[in-house]
């Protein structure tokens, strides 16, 4: 319904249009009025929170439809009376950045505060930048943690932002620090998932690095982008590239870990994947294991912002609704 109420409202452009969008959805016999007539039937649960979501988008439509009517209105003035000096001026309308792009922004700004060097680098990647290299020989099961979208030439579109792991230490000597955004896909999609997202790649590679600095510097990056009070937990876990290997969940800033629609009633939100680097990646970029050591980590930006605004459906970012874009000035 929210889908088709903003694309319908995107078409408005006169006033009868936005009377008869009026009736449809808020009038007498509207779509979300008789919505709000059938809560009464519902079990109390389902009431209290069809009943918030549905009021707070009444709120909203009513709020943008005022807007949308004043903008008719100096339009239908402005045919009316040509050009008019003495009329107050109007603001122009100015965009934001996408709130996926303020969270990157965010994130490499911490992160270079530590010392890390930004760096991008191909969405379409070989098997061996993405597996190979990274310890996933072909007949590794690993490759089917990642459900992989292939090209017709044997190339496929990157599934995580681990081969600029190899791509920085190719190009690089050691010692060095990067982090690398960018866009990778998955065939997988639902409310938590989507087929591209964003993750941000971490590297460290020097003489003396432990697994409690890898832990220091995400607690720290933690708190910096939730909050001084957020709470951490870490999970041991597998990645061929690293061992050992772990995952960072934050404890969902909407329910403080009671379980909610945002954190899949799991009061934990998993956001990222790290580990020391693998004695075999070393290997395939000819650094030696006797001297250097590191650790990697991938941070799933989507869920960071899912966390940080409190949103409940991944997909939101992707459909371009000025009314939730407009909300990130
Ligand atoms: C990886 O992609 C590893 N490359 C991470 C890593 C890097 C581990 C370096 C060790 C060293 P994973 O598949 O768990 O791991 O994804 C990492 C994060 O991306 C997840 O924690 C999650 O936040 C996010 N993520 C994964 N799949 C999706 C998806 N389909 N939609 C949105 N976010 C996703």
């Amino acid at each position: 319904l929210k889908k088709e109420i903003w694309e319908n409202f995107e078409k408005i452009e006169d006033f009868s249009q936005l009377e008869n969008f009026r009736i449809k959805y808020l009038g007498k016999k509207g779509k979300i009025t008789s919505f709000l007539k059938l809560l009464k039937e519902l079990p109390l649960e389902e009431k209290k929170y069809l009943g918030k979501e549905l009021n707070e988008l009444k709120d909203l439509l009513e709020e943008k439809l005022k807007e949308k009517e004043r903008e008719i209105l100096f339009r239908e003035e402005d045919k009316d009376l040509g050009l008019d000096l003495t009329l107050p001026g109007r603001s122009p309308f100015i965009g934001t950045l996408h709130p996926l792009t303020q969270v990157i922004d965010e994130l490499c700004e911490i992160f270079s505060r530590l010392g890390f060097e930004i760096v991008t680098g191909p969405e379409i990647e070989t098997e061996y930048y993405n597996f190979t290299a990274l310890n996933i020989p072909e007949w590794h099961p690993a490759r089917d943690m990642q459900a992989t979208f292939y090209l017709k030439n044997g190339a496929l579109l990157r599934t995580h932002t681990s081969p600029m792991q190899i791509r920085a230490m190719l190009e690089r000597k050691p010692p060095l620090r990067i982090v690398a955004p960018g866009k990778v896909y998955r065939c997988d999609a639902d409310i938590r998932h989507s087929p591209m997202f964003h993750q941000i790649e971490g590297l460290m590679v020097d003489k003396d690095v432990s697994f409690s600095d890898l832990k220091g510097i995400l607690t720290y990056f933690a708190r910096e982008i939730f909050g001084e009070k957020t709470k951490v937990r870490f999970r041991p876990s597998y990645f061929p590239f690293t061992e050992p290997s772990l995952e960072m969940d934050i404890e969902c800033v909407i329910c403080k870990g009671k379980g909610c629609k945002v954190c899949g009633e799991a009061g934990w939100l998993e956001i990222l994947g790290a580990g020391m680097v693998h004695p075999e990646v070393f290997k395939a970029v000819n650094y030696d294991t006797e001297l250097w050591q590191g650790f990697a980590f991938g941070l799933g930006i989507e869920r960071i912002a899912m966390i940080k605004y409190g949103i409940d459906d991944i997909r939101m970012f992707f459909e371009n609704h000025l009314f939730f874009l407009q909300s990130f000035k």
